[in-house]
């Protein structure tokens, strides 16, 4: 389909033509690159990221915050990245299914993506969904990762906001092993509220930001029974009023991530077409004297 087209439908809220930029920005990040010339300046949409540990009821939450948004009458843009595991290879379908609720929305769209063998092509990837959502009129893109891996955290980097979603029982865990989400959350919620240790992990999560600069809101909420959802959606509305207002920090920061994820993953393109082409030929030539291991690297990689 040429691009011109493409853009118009997208331009134009048409489903069918989102999916297949998309799949673009999936399979040919070059001829995205191309379509999301045709858009102006992202910023349209409030990008909400969604992070945490495996299993805290990230997507449950998601959910539950679609379901409030679009009683707002916002149009909701789901980007689910699904750890897959190396074992099966596969996504897991827990994603899809749990935000079922909301697929036969036309006002909902939820992708996933698989970060298997993406590294830093999920952010790029992830960056361009975004933008063609945005493009395409929506009011709210939610992007849930599990932050698991440094990788996976930086993806929320292109985010308006970003909530961590935690849960009782993760004990000193989430201090040790979960380095880096506790620098990047705007929101804290202890989910599951309705099981015991809620508010021990609320204190204990307080007790992380004790003597820092910045004290972020740590909500407890329940998924399952929807309580507290309403004071985590205020707390989200918060960040989002600054999208509406004069202020450019909150749009700045998501701008600078997309630029800054973008470049990673055009790196990483670089790097996955280095070949090993020729090395053997270029070994020789170092081994003789003829030129030197980092001559024949830039050789290799021109
Ligand atoms: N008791 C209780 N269980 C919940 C709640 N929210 C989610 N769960 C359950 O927790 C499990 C994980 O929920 P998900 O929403 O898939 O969690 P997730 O963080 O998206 O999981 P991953 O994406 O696999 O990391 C499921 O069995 C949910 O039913 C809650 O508020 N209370
Ligand atoms: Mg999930």
């Amino acid at each position: 389909m040429q691009l011109a087209k493409l853009a118009s439908g997208i331009r134009k809220g048409d489903r069918a033509a989102l999916a297949k930029g998309i799949t673009l920005a999936e399979n040919d990040p070059g001829r995205a690159a191309a379509l999301l010339r045709r858009f102006g300046p992202p910023g349209r949409a409030f990008v909400l990221g969604v992070t945490g540990p495996p299993g805290t009821g990230k997507s449950s939450l998601v959910d539950a915050l679609i379901g409030s948004y679009r009683k707002e009458g916002l149009k909701v843009g789901v980007i689910a990245v699904d750890p897959t595991s190396p074992l099966t290879g596969g996504a897991l379908l827990g994603d899809r299914v749990r935000m079922m609720s909301h697929s036969a929305d036309r006002k909902v769209f939820i992708r996933s993506m698989a970060s298997r063998g993406w590294s830093g092509g999920l952010s790029r990837a992830a960056t361009q969904t975004i933008r063609l959502m945005d493009a395409a009129g929506f009011d709210m893109v939610i992007l849930e990762t599990v932050g698991i891996g440094q990788s996976d955290i930086e993806v929320v980097g292109v985010s308006h906001a970003v909530l961590v979603v935690l849960m009782p029982g993760l004990g000193d865990d989430i201090q040790v092993s979960k380095a880096g989400l506790m620098e990047i959350g705007d929101v804290y919620v202890v989910n599951k509220s309705d099981l015991e240790g809620a508010d021990p992990m609320v204190v204990s999560i307080l007790s992380l930001f004790r003597g820092a600069k910045r004290s972020p809101p740590v909500l407890k909420a329940s998924a399952l029974t929807g309580e507290g959802i309403e004071k985590l959606v205020g707390a989200v509305d918060a960040v989002r009023a600054k999208l509406g207002s004069g202020d450019r920090s909150v749009k700045l920061r998501s701008v600078r991530g997309m630029i800054v994820e973008t470049a990673r993953g055009a790196a990483m393109a670089r790097f996955a077409s280095v070949s090993e082409k020729g090395a053997d030929r270029l070994a020789e030539r170092v081994l003789d004297g003829d030129m030197t291991v980092e001559a024949a690297a830039a050789k290799l990689s021109s």
